[in-house]
C-alpha cells in the first residue's frame, strides 16, 4: 500500500530538566531533518513532540527543590518548547501530558483495555519504604540489575544494559528517597500480559521487519523476546500521576510509561481541534507511516509494550519504524543531567543565537546512528570552519560577489557548454534521489554528506573554472561558469532545508527565488533552476562566520567548572580520627584574632607572611593559604589562630602559630571564624 500520510513522533522529554545535545543529537535532528524531507517532497506531514510530565522523575526534582511536582513540570515545559521553537524543530504540535486531553485520552485507553479485559488484576508484594510511608516504585528504588550486574539499576529500568524490569527483581534493592532496605507490602495492580503478545510481537517485527528495522533495534527486541516477556504492571501506588479510572483504585495512578506514549495521541487530538482536521486518519489508517524517533533507552518501550498496548486496543496502526539512536558522549565522557556535563540547548542558543544550524550540522554530521558516538568542541569548530565557511559559505560568498561585480546581480545567459559543464549540470540532477536514498533508510549524516558533496562540487567547480581570471580573457565563458554556479546555488538552497533550514531560507532570499515553487523533486527534472535574466540580492550576508578559538575555549571552561564541581560535591568527607581524652584537648591554646598585614613571601606559590593580633600581643604567622586569597582581601578578617605551636621558621620567617581553615567545595579554603562579631581578639577557643 503506498504511503499516503506520515505521522512522525519524538520521545517525549521529561519535564525535570532542560535539553541537551544527546536528546538532539539521538532525536530531534534526525525527527526533524525526516519531517523537513517530506514536506519538501510535498508529502502530508504530522510531526509532534512534547513534554513527558509524570513519573518519579518529576517527583524527585520536585522533593529536591523544594517546591511542587506540577511547579517543576511548568517550568520545565515552558523551557522546552521554547528552546525547540528558537533552534527550529518544526513540530506541527508540542503538548505536555498535563494536558486535560491528554487525561481523558489516557483515562479512555486504559478503561478501554480494561471493560476488554485485557488486563491480568492482582494483588501482591511490592517493595514499601515504611519510613517515607511509600511503595517504591522505579525510580525510587536501586538495586543490583539481575540481568548485567549494575549495582544502580533502577526498579524498572537498568540504564547499562537498556533491560526493563519489574523493581521486585532487583538484587539488594534500596529506596531512593531514604537509602533504607525495602519490606515488602501487599497492593492491587493491573498487568498488561505482555507474555501473551510474544509471539505476535515475533512475527510482527523479526519476520516482518528484519530488512527495514536498523539493526541496534533488531538486535535489543530479539534478545527481550529470547529472553521471554512477562505480565507487566501498568499501574502505581504513586500520588502523582493520571489517577486509576477504576472504582477502588484511589492513591493508585498510571505508570508513566504507560500514559507517555498515548501522549503521542493525545497531541495529535489536540493539534486536530486547533486546525480543523481529524486526527484519526494519522492514527488508524493503513495507508499513514507512523515512524517513532527515539534513543537506545526507549526501544523496548516503543517497539515491545507501545505496540502491544496498541495491539490490545485494537483500532490503532502499529510503527512502521522505531529509528532509535546510541548515546552522543560529550569530550569523551558520559553525558549526565547530574553532573551537569552536558551541553545545554537554552545556553548554546544564548552564547551562539544565530548559529542554530552550525550545531544541527555537527550533530548530524556525526550523529550516533549505529554506535556511540562523541561530541567535542574543536570538532564543532573544526566542522563549522573548515566545511560550512570554507566550502559551502565560500561558494556561495563567491557566487554572490561575482554575479554582482560581472552582472550587476542579474544571471548571465549561457553560451555552448563544454563537457565538464554538461557533467555538472547532470550531476546536480543526480543529488535528491541519493539523499532520499539515505533519508529513507534513516542514514541522515549519509544524506548529510551528500549534500555537502553538491557545494563541494561548486566550489572545486569555481576554483577550476577561475571566472576571476578568465573575466579578463574570455569574457563569454564566465557567463556560462556563472550561470551554473547559480544553478548549483539554487540546487543547494533547495536541498538545504531538510538538515540547515535557517541557511536554507537565507540562501533562498539571497538568490530572491523564495516565490518560486521549485519542490525537492524540481532539482531532478527542470533544467533551469534559476533562469537568465532573473536577479540576485545585491549586498547578501555571509551564511557562515568563523567560530575563534576564544569562544571554543569559553565553552570548555563552563565545562572543566561543571567538572570540578561535580567532583569538588562528590568530595568523600575525611572519617573521625582517633579518640582523645580532655587533657590532650586542653592542651592547644586557640585564640580569636585579626589579620593586621598579609604580603606575599617571594617565589613561592602558597606562602602568606601575616602579622596576626592575638589579644595579649602581635604574632608573625606564614600560612599557605595565597592560592585562595590575596593579601590585600584578607586584611582586617577575623581568624582563629593555634598560639602554642612550636615556632618553625619557612623560607627563612619564623612562624608563631597557626591559623585554623576549613575548604571549600572548589578546594579554595575558608577561614574558622566567630558567629558573633563582638568576639575580642585574644579570647579563647575551648
Ligand atoms: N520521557 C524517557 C526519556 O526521556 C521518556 C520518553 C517517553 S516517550 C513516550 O528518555
Ligand atoms: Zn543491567
Amino acid at each position: 500500500m503506498s504511503t499516503k500520510r506520515y505521522t512522525i513522533t519524538t520521545a517525549l522529554i521529561y519535564a525535570n530538566g532542560p535539553i541537551h545535545i544527546g536528546h538532539l543529537a539521538g532525536v530531534h535532528v534526525p525527527a526533524d531533518i525526516y519531517a523537513r524531507y517530506l514536506r519538501a517532497k510535498g508529502k502530508d506531514v504530522h510531526f509532534i513532540g512534547g513534554s513527558d510530565e509524570h513519573g518519579v522523575p518529576i517527583t524527585i526534582k520536585a522533593k529536591k527543590e523544594g517546591i511542587t511536582p506540577q511547579q517543576v513540570v511548568d517550568k520545565y515545559h515552558n523551557m522546552l518548547k521554547s528552546s525547540f521553537e528558537t533552534f527550529g524543530i518544526s513540530f506541527d504540535h508540542y503538548s505536555r501530558t498535563t494536558s486535560k486531553t491528554h487525561f481523558e485520552t489516557a483515562s479512555a485507553f486504559f478503561k478501554k483495555l480494561y471493560d476488554d479485559g485485557k488486563f491480568i488484576e492482582e494483588t501482591n508484594e511490592q517493595l514499601y519504604d515504611a519510613e517515607a510511608n511509600q511503595f517504591l516504585a522505579d525510580r525510587f528504588v536501586v538495586g543490583t540489575c539481575p540481568k548485567c550486574g549494575n549495582e544502580e539499576s533502577y526498579g524498572d529500568q537498568c540504564e547499562s544494559c537498556g533491560t526493563s524490569h519489574n523493581a521486585t527483581d532487583l538484587i539488594n534493592p534500596k529506596s531512593a528517597i531514604t537509602g533504607n532496605v525495602p519490606s515488602l507490602k501487599k497492593t492491587k495492580h493491573w498487568y498488561l500480559p505482555l507474555n501473551e503478545y510474544e509471539s505476535w510481537l515475533r512475527e510482527w517485527i523479526v519476520a516482518g521487519h528484519k530488512n527495514d528495522w536498523k539493526p541496534n533495534v533488531l538486535g535489543q527486541v530479539k534478545s527481550w523476546l529470547d529472553d521471554g516477556l512477562r505480565p507487566r504492571a501498568v499501574t502505581r501506588d504513586l500520588d502523582w500521576g493520571i489517577p486509576v479510572p477504576l472504582d477502588g483504585a484511589e492513591g493508585k495512578v498510571l505508570y508513566v510509561w504507560f500514559d507517555a506514549p498515548i501522549g503521542y495521541i493525545s497531541a495529535s487530538k489536540e493539534w486536530a481541534a486547533e486546525h480543523q482536521k481529524d486526527w484519526e486518519p494519522y492514527w488508524k489508517d493503513e495507508d499513514t507511516k507512523l515512524v517513532h524517533f527515539i534513543g537506545k533507552d526507549n526501544i523496548v518501550f516503543h517497539a515491545i509494550i507501545f505496540p502491544a498496548m496498541l495491539k490490545a486496543e485494537g483500532s490503532f496502526i502499529l510503527p512502521e519504524n522505531v529509528p532509535a539512536n546510541e548515546f552522543l558522549n560529550l569530550e569523551d565522557d558520559k553525558i549526565s543531567t547530574s553532573r551537569n556535563w552536558a551541553v545545554w540547548l537554552h545556553e548554546y542558543l544564548e552564547d551562539f543565537p544565530d548559529k542554530q544550524d552550525v550545531l544541527r550540522y555537527v550533530l548530524t554530521a556525526n550523529a550516533p546512528e549505529s554506535k556511540d558516538n562523541n561530541f567535542t568542541w574543536k570538532d564543532y569548530q573544526a566542522r563549522n570552519n573548515n566545511e560550512l565557511v570554507a566550502v559551502f559559505g565560500n561558494f556561495i560568498n563567491r557566487v554572490a560577489v561575482l554575479t554582482n561585480k560581472y552582472y550587476d546581480g542579474y544571471v548571465p545567459a549561457p553560451r555552448d557548454f563544454s563537457d565538464t559543464d554538461k557533467d555538472v549540470l547532470a550531476a546536480i540532477k543526480e543529488f535528491p534521489g541519493d539523499i532520499d536514498k539515505s533519508i529513507n533508510r534513516y542514514r541522515f549524516r549519509e544524506g548529510l554528506n551528500t549534500f555537502m558533496n553538491l557545494a563541494r562540487l561548486g566550489n572545486k567547480y569555481l576554483a577550476d573554472e577561475e571566472p576571476w581570471k578568465l573575466i579578463k580573457t574570455n569574457p563569454e565563458r564566465v557567463n556560462t561558469v556563472m550561470y551554473i554556479a547559480l544553478q548549483i546555488a539554487t540546487a543547494l538552497s533547495v536541498l538545504a532545508e531538510p538538515f540547515l533550514p535557517f541557511t536554507a531560507k537565507k540562501l533562498k532570499v539571497l538568490l530572491t527565488n523564495t516565490d518560486t515553487k521549485l519542490t525537492w523533486d524540481a532539482i531532478a527534472t527542470v533544467t533551469e533552476l534559476l533562469p537568465s535574466g532573473h536577479k540576485i540580492i545585491e549586498k547578501p550576508s555571509l551564511l557562515f562566520t568563523k567560530i575563534e578559538d576564544e569562544a571554543v575555549q569559553k565553552q570548555l571552561d563552563k565545562l572543566a567548572a561543571a567538572k570540578q564541581a561535580n567532583e569538588a560535591a562528590n568530595k568523600p568527607i575525611d572519617p573521625i580520627k582517633d579518640t582523645i581524652i580532655f587533657d590532650d584537648f586542653t592542651k592547644l591554646d586557640m585564640r580569636i584574632g585579626t589579620i593586621l598585614e598579609a604580603e606575599k613571601i617571594a617565589k613561592t606559590k602558597k606562602l602568606l607572611k601575616l602579622k596576626v593580633n592575638i589579644g595579649l600581643e602581635e604574632r608573625t604567622i606564614v600560612s599557605g593559604i595565597a592560592e585562595s586569597f590575596s593579601p590585600e582581601e584578607i586584611i582586617g578578617k577575623r581568624v582563629t589562630v593555634l598560639t602554642n605551636l612550636a615556632p618553625r621558621k619557612l623560607r627563612g620567617v619564623e612562624s608563631q602559630g597557626m591559623i585554623l581553615m576549613t575548604e571549600k567545595p572548589d578546594g579554595k579554603l575558608a577561614f574558622v571564624v566567630p558567629d558573633d562579631a563582638v568576639v575580642q581578639d585574644g579570647e579563647e577557643v575551648s
